[in-house]
């Protein structure tokens, strides 16, 4: 295994849709070497607790210096970088194996919240100087997300490994048949993942740029 593993991950498709535009953008840079830094991809089902369990195991097997979760959240207009990661599964839809889960702790007695540890108002300000509408998100919901950006977050507790997570918008061929839905083209994400990645391994302390939000 190279010495400098980034790991990313993407999704399996789920809700409905046929496709996942986040596998669809981290397959693309599976293999590619960024910054001295080999990228290995790996794709997650949408299933609470397999995910986790899916994601742990690519941990052990890559041990990567940077790990980055890609989720797609469909209705958002800009590549979302998450702030935070909450200890708490509400499924407003059934993951991909029926599951619903209610009010539940990710982990029991975990902490009620983790911060991603990547440097993510860096990340902001590189894909705005790129030309890519970009934004910090201060949730990340309470579906298979952010119950892996949780996950994650947990396993690095207690290692110098930063991770964190970006949420995109729809593919524009989903969005074709959701008249009105904002979309991002695979093309555009795979640039954008490239240089949030490089801005990652550039900044080990984070800029201090406001990026906040009223509500
Ligand atoms: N998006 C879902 C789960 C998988 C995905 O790509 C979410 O935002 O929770």
């Amino acid at each position: 295994m190279h010495a400098n593993t980034l790991l990313l991950t993407g999704f399996a498709p789920f809700g409905g849709e046929t496709v996942n535009p986040s596998w669809q953008a981290v397959a693309r840079l599976d293999g590619e070497t960024l910054d001295g830094h080999r990228i290995v991809a790996r794709c997650l089902p949408v299933e609470f607790g397999t995910a986790i369990d899916a994601l742990r195991s690519a941990l052990a097997e890559t041990s990567p210096t940077l790990v980055l979760c890609v989720g797609q959240a469909g209705g958002r207009a800009q590549i979302a970088i998450e702030r935070v990661a909450i200890n708490v599964d509400d499924a407003r839809i059934p993951d991909n194996a029926g599951a619903s889960p209610v009010d539940a702790p990710i982990v029991e007695d975990g902490p009620a919240a983790y911060f991603a540890t990547l440097p993510i108002k860096a990340m902001l300000v590189a894909l705005r100087e790129a030309g890519i509408p970009a934004e910090i998100s201060q949730t990340a919901g309470t579906y298979v997300c952010n119950h892996v950006f949780y996950g994650l977050m947990h396993a690095l507790r207690d290692s110098t490994v930063r991770g964190g997570f970006i949420h995109i918008p729809y593919a524009p061929e989903q969005a074709a048949r959701l008249v009105g839905a904002p979309s991002l083209h695979v093309d555009t994400v795979v640039s954008a993942l490239r240089i949030a990645l490089r801005a990652a391994l550039a900044h080990d302390v984070d800029r201090r740029v406001a990026a906040g939000a009223e509500h």
